[in-house]
């Protein structure tokens, strides 16, 4: 008898103690359809409320359109997932509003990454699920509009260009900015045989990993008019984070060997700079074992390699993603552990963390989905169930925190829960996508036959 009270002792504490993820079995299909409810809940906010503007503001249930004029920001980004979640009908109904309506045709000066990530990638993907030309006459108007930028002293494309005039302005820029064209611009040059858009996108990707430091790091903001850098300090992270993303992801999709060779280059320059990691560590080589959970990217000076801060953030989780489609899975692994336990320190992530010593920083959470992002990829890459367990548990936390009575709104700071008036398109582009592509049976869509753009439009190789 005091045999099993004992047994039975220890069996609960193990399984108090154990991971979440081995805690209970994660019911993919009904995870699928929540995210699918939660999906529509989003979408029903902004078309009640927003419909044919930019973007809804769910607490005040007003509209914001980012230059005075819609373009179509939300209908836009979301149309693929409209797709991909099996909203067919809503779907067509949406792509007819957008190829009838949408024109840019108009005297506004746009930010050129925000439009090619959002704009072009989302009318390249639809135009490859549905066929529909008329979406891929938008993208070529909008890719000939936006061709202006480049036309710096350097071929490092300006920040914004009227669409109408074609005036560009704005010379400090970053290497997301200018690095984070290739996919979308290059696509479009395939699918349209103008090779105009691949050349200036890939000429603004070389010329941004050519402005290295000795030590093979990109700073963060750099003038395109002298290609000097004006702010030095080098990370992972915001203005920086997909500039890493498509120099690994130009070289798959296009089979481009240029790009391997910067991918190859610049991400062993990351580790041996960036990384920061737990003193007890074995071997930290790239196909070493690197302690779980023991692992950051944090930040030093570009020419010094001095370290400048120990923090991290949520556009960060977008990086174990990366290094597992490279096959980095030892380092994507700990990296993910990182970003999750940063994820339940207050149950969402925030902007800004410090690492080293735990705290927020600056505690905004914008409906982003880099870390929904990694968690499928990495369960992809693995087939470990630990990621769906991870990813419910995300799931749950952010639908607690995040939903609206009308749609979803961002979180003003992870520790009070306080939330703000903004619902961004990335939303239904890509953290509801992400979701769903986790839980969702697998031949949903097949990863390997896709590259997804940074803002989650999955592109497909239709060339030779
Ligand atoms: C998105 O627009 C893209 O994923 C971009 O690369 C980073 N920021 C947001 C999401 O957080």
């Amino acid at each position: 008898m005091k045999y099993k009270l004992l047994l039975g002792v220890y069996c609960l504490s193990l399984l108090l103690t154990a991971p979440v993820w081995t805690q209970d079995k994660v019911d993919r299909s009904k995870l699928a359809d929540k995210v699918k409810a939660e999906f529509l809940h989003a979408w029903n906010g902004y078309k009640q409320y927003c419909w044919g503007h930019d973007d809804l503001k769910p607490l005040t249930k007003t509209c914001r359109d980012w230059y005075g004029q819609s373009i179509l920001m939300t209908p836009v980004d979301s149309l693929d997932s409209l797709y991909l979640l099996g909203f067919k009908k809503e779907a067509d109904a949406t792509r007819e509003y957008i190829t009838k309506n949408l024109s840019f045709d108009k005297d506004i000066s746009v930010q050129n990454f925000e439009i090619v990530i959002r704009i072009l990638g989302g009318l390249i993907t639809s135009y490859q699920i549905t066929g529909d030309k008329k979406l891929l006459a938008l993208a070529d108007d909008l890719g000939t509009r936006l061709l202006p930028v480049f036309d710096s002293p350097t071929g490092l494309p300006y920040k914004y260009v009227n669409l109408k005039t074609g005036r560009a302005s704005g010379n400090i820029s970053n290497p997301a900015e200018t690095g984070t064209l290739l996919l979308e611009f290059g696509t479009l040059s395939k699918l349209t045989n103008k090779p105009v858009y691949y050349d200036k996108a890939k000429r603004a990707l070389v010329e941004t990993y050519k402005r290295r430091s000795p030590l093979g790091l990109v700073g963060t903001n750099i003038n395109v008019d002298t290609g000097k850098w004006t702010t030095t300090e080098s990370h992972v992270s915001a203005e920086i984070d997909s500039y890493y993303e498509y120099l690994l992801k130009c070289s798959i999709l296009f089979g481009d060997t240029e790009c391997r060779d910067m991918w190859e280059d610049s991400i062993a320059k990351v580790h041996s700079y960036l990384a920061d990691e737990g003193t007890d560590m074995v071997n930290p080589s790239r196909t070493g074992n690197v302690k779980v959970g023991d692992l950051w990217y944090g930040r030093v000076d570009m020419n010094t390699g001095k370290r400048t801060a120990t923090v991290t953030g949520a556009l960060d989780a977008f990086f174990p993603g990366v290094l597992a489609l490279d096959g980095d899975l030892n380092r994507a692994r700990a990296l993910q552990d990182s970003m999750f336990k940063m994820w339940q320190a207050h149950g969402i992530e925030p902007e800004v963390y410090d690492y080293r010593i735990g705290k927020v920083v600056n505690g905004g959470y914008p409906l982003r989905p880099e870390i929904v992002e990694s968690t499928y990829i990495l369960y992809q890459a693995t087939k470990d169930p630990k990621y769906l367990a991870m990813g419910k548990q995300i799931f749950e936390d952010f639908v607690k925190h995040c939903r609206h009575d009308v749609a979803y709104a961002g979180l003003k700071n992870v520790e009070t829960k306080e939330k703000t008036d903004y619902m961004h398109s990335f939303l239904l582009a890509e953290t509801f996508k992400y979701f769903y592509l986790l839980f969702a049976p697998d031949k949903t869509l097949d990863i390997k036959k896709v590259v997804f753009t940074t803002e989650a439009h999955p592109i497909r190789r239709t060339w030779k």
